[in-house]
């Protein structure tokens, strides 16, 4: 038998635990987010899509209703926290190093020294990448996964994973879609196809194109 046929189903096995103990410390931090009346709203995507720009915007505009706070991830850098904090909202950036998605144990850890209580919504921007975070729960209420103009109609089909466990999807960059040729009835087609009822959102953080709807989507608004 060849290495790579003896050490496979170890992987697996180590993977399948790995997830198991997501999974439980995730419905662990769930309710503690009920307990807390907190809703929580997690954003994924590719590094660039907008995500740090679309909540920038967002816990600006929310936080003379809400209070409003939100999580960060990244491998390196406290970049993102540090544009988020201009908002005047509580931000914590979690560095993960070399893995290239946040868990449930990291969400944890950085709220360890929280108080929920009174908190509207917590927004988490996970690591920018379109596989890796779809396995892992980290309790949240509302997952968006947000792709951008510029990337391409073919993302959904190309990642239906990301898709099929995200809430909604958010295509952002809406004011960039004409300059580079971007084939909006193609990407809703494709979102369809791998998600047929999906919620889909258009938005410009930088033009505030469609932010109502999306302020929508994430507040407690019904
Ligand atoms: N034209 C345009 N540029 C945007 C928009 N949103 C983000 N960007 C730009 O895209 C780049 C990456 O944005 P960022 O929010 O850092 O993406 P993240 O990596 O997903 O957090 C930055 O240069 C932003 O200024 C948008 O709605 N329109
Ligand atoms: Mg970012």
């Amino acid at each position: 038998m060849s290495e790579s046929a003896i050490m496979r189903p170890r992987i697996v096995e180590v993977r399948e635990r790995v997830l198991k103990q997501n999974d439980l410390l995730a419905r662990e931090l769930r309710q503690r987010f009920r307990e807390a009346g907190v809703r929580v709203v997690s954003m994924v995507s590719s590094p660039g899509a907008g995500k740090t720009m679309l909540l920038e915007k967002t816990l600006a505009i929310l936080s003379r209703e809400y209070r409003v706070a939100a999580l960060v991830g990244d491998l390196a850098t406290e970049n993102d926290a540090l544009r988020l904090q201009r908002s005047g909202a509580p931000v914590k950036q979690i560095t993960t190093g070399t893995t290239c998605h946040l868990d449930a144990s990291m969400i944890s850890a950085a709220l360890i020294d929280w108080n929920l209580k009174g908190l509207g919504i917590l927004f988490i921007e996970n690591v920018g990448n379109l596989v890796c975070p779809s396995s892992y729960d980290l309790g949240e209420d509302l997952r968006a996964v947000l792709m951008s103009t510029t990337e391409g109609e073919d993302k959904p089909l190309k990642y239906p994973t990301i898709f099929n466990t995200a809430d909604i999807a958010v295509i952002t960059k809406i004011d960039l879609a004409a300059a580079v040729e971007f084939d909006v009835k193609a990407v809703h087609r494709n979102i369809q196809t791998v998600r047929p009822g999906m919620r889909v959102i258009e938005v410009s953080a930088k033009t505030g194109t469609g932010l109502e709807n999306w302020l929508q989507a994430v507040s407690l608004k019904k």
